[in-house]
């Protein structure tokens, strides 16, 4: 099917890393009409919002990173939250990307109407649009916790992704809620400034030690004048995390699996205390909740100064957190580490496909996507980080690039004038969709525990196979999986 080629128009919706990945390879791929719609008033996404003391990336920096902005001077293995922003912002501001931004823009609507999507903003009316790729994140609704009294606190309390740094933390009690990959780092960087910190565990989790070297000036200097030295980097960085550690926790690499779990077992054992290391033992396997990464938790979380507590909270009062057991502990500032709602990723924003129905209608009892990167009913309108991508410990600047590799090709199609609507069909989202559902009912993450890659009714929100699986499926989409009209 031939066309004439036409100029697009697309509109991508938040400038985190997906955002600004999407606006440089539209160019490069000739579309440059391009509108980035971001809320807040800079770009970054996750290391805009989270700010929070202790902040780093899990995932190692040089896989945490653009292909096409390959970075040499990243300071740590897990480089810091700021280090990781500064980079994005380069990134945006080096290719041009901020001047296609409008700041303070958050999209109230998306309408399928007349061949493409009508977008309003917070702005008012932004016209009509051929296309458009969604980037707004998979963590970025901070989960409020559900638990009495919480507005009686007479202290400061704030979400970790809304860290109010007006608030000083020396010789403050500090209470912390919640034992996610957030609070672990959080708890060593602050104990030392607080006079005590108490932290709120419902869960125990497995942690898995890793000492965040910082990368000597000679080795990045080595970097910068070899930039074969930093591909082989990142290729020895993607098999071992992708290859092995994710393909351990998907079930495909057992031994591994296995020595990943001893790791983790070890590393609980140097808790000295057995009463202390007995309230941190998980009763899950490893994996069933997202890995945390920290060689830092264990010896903060064994201080004079700090506390772990484990008997439930039965309520919130102005002085502090009450728990079950009657105590009340007296706190300063509350620290809300209660993650994020993963399920929702548009919020409150209203889409509405070709059949007039709003898409959190059709998506009220779980996301429904064809290969996490499109949607049955809302033509030519494509995900990037969307419900089923690859979560877990993956770098998603990695994951983000692939499933534009993916959509890009269906762009192709639509600036080609080979199709004007892409959509995908019924059938095999059906199809892609209980497949999902069988490979995760044997999987680790459905083992026996609670964690935010479920919502309500047991759906998951990550991708069950391993990274090959899904490299070889963001390849090239197959096309009599949609319906395209000319
Ligand atoms: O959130 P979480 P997070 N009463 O959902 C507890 C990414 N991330 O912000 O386990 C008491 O993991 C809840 O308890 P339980 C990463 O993908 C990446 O820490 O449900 N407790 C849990 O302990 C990560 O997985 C980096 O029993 C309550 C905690 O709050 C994701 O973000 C760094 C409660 C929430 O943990 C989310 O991590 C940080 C209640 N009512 C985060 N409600 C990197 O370095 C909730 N909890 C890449």
């Amino acid at each position: 099917m031939a066309g004439t080629r036409r100029g697009l128009r697309i509109a991508v919706i938040g400038a985190g890393a997906g955002g600004i990945a999407a606006a440089i390879r539209l160019r490069e791929r000739g579309v440059s009409d391009v509108v980035i719609f971001e809320k807040a008033g800079e770009p970054g996404g996750t290391w805009r919002d989270n700010t929070y003391p202790g902040i780093t990336c899990d995932v190692p920096s040089h896989l945490y990173r653009f292909s096409f902005a390959p970075n040499p001077d990243w300071s740590h293995k897990y480089s810091p939250g700021p280090e990781i922003q500064a980079y994005m912002r380069k990134v945006a501001a080096d290719y041009g990307v901020e001047a296609r931004i409008r700041f303070n823009s958050e999209v109230l609507s998306a309408t399928w109407t007349g061949g493409g999507w009508e977008i309003v903003t917070t702005q008012g009316p932004q016209g009509r649009f051929d296309a458009v790729i969604t980037a707004v994140g998979i963590l970025h609704h901070p989960s409020l916790p559900d638990i009495e009294g919480l507005d009686d606190f007479a202290g400061a309390a704030f979400h970790t992704a809304r860290w109010d740094h007006s608030v000083p933390l020396e010789g403050r009690r500090i209470g912390v809620i919640g034992t996610g990959s957030t609070a672990i780092q959080i708890v060593p960087a602050i104990v030392d400034r607080a006079e005590k910190v108490s932290l709120f565990q419902r869960t125990a989790q497995w942690i898995l030690p890793e000492p965040n070297l910082p990368i000597a000036e000679e080795k990045r200097a080595a970097y910068r004048a070899d930039p074969a030295l930093l591909e082989d980097q990142y290729a020895h960085l993607a098999q071992a995390f992708n290859g092995a550690f994710c393909a351990a926790v998907a079930g495909e690499a057992p031994e591994v699996y296995a020595r990943m779990a001893q790791a983790c077992r070890d590393n609980l054992a140097t808790v000295a205390d057995p009463e202390l290391r007995a309230r941190l033992t998980p009763d899950y396997r490893m994996g069933c909740k997202r890995l945390i990464v920290s060689s830092l938790f264990y010896p903060a979380i064994q201080r004079p100064d700090a506390e772990l507590v484990t008997d439930p909270i039965a309520r919130i009062e102005a002085g502090g957190v009450r728990t079950a057991d009657g105590r009340l502990h007296d706190l300063d500032i509350l620290v809300l580490a209660t993650g994020f709602d993963a399920h929702h990723p548009f919020g409150d924003m209203h889409i509405t496909g070709r059949s007039g129905r709003s898409l959190s209608e059709t998506w009220a009892k779980g996301n429904v996507t064809y290969r996490g990167v499109t949607v049955p009913d809302l033509p030519n309108w494509f995900m990037l980080g969307g419900p089923n991508s690859p979560l877990g410990n993956f770098s998603f600047l990695m994951t983000a690039e692939r499933q534009l590799d993916y959509v890009l090709q269906l762009v192709d199609l639509l600036r080609d004038g080979r199709a004007s609507e892409i959509t995908p069909r019924p059938e095999p989202t059906a199809a892609w969709t209980q497949a999902l559902k069988d490979k995760l009912a044997g999987s680790i993450w459905a083992s026996g525990c609670r964690s935010w890659y479920f919502d309500a009714h047991g759906n998951v929100a990550t991708y069950p196979w391993s990274y090959e699986t899904f490299e070889a499926e963001m390849k090239a989409p197959v096309l009599e999986d949609y319906a395209l009209s000319a």
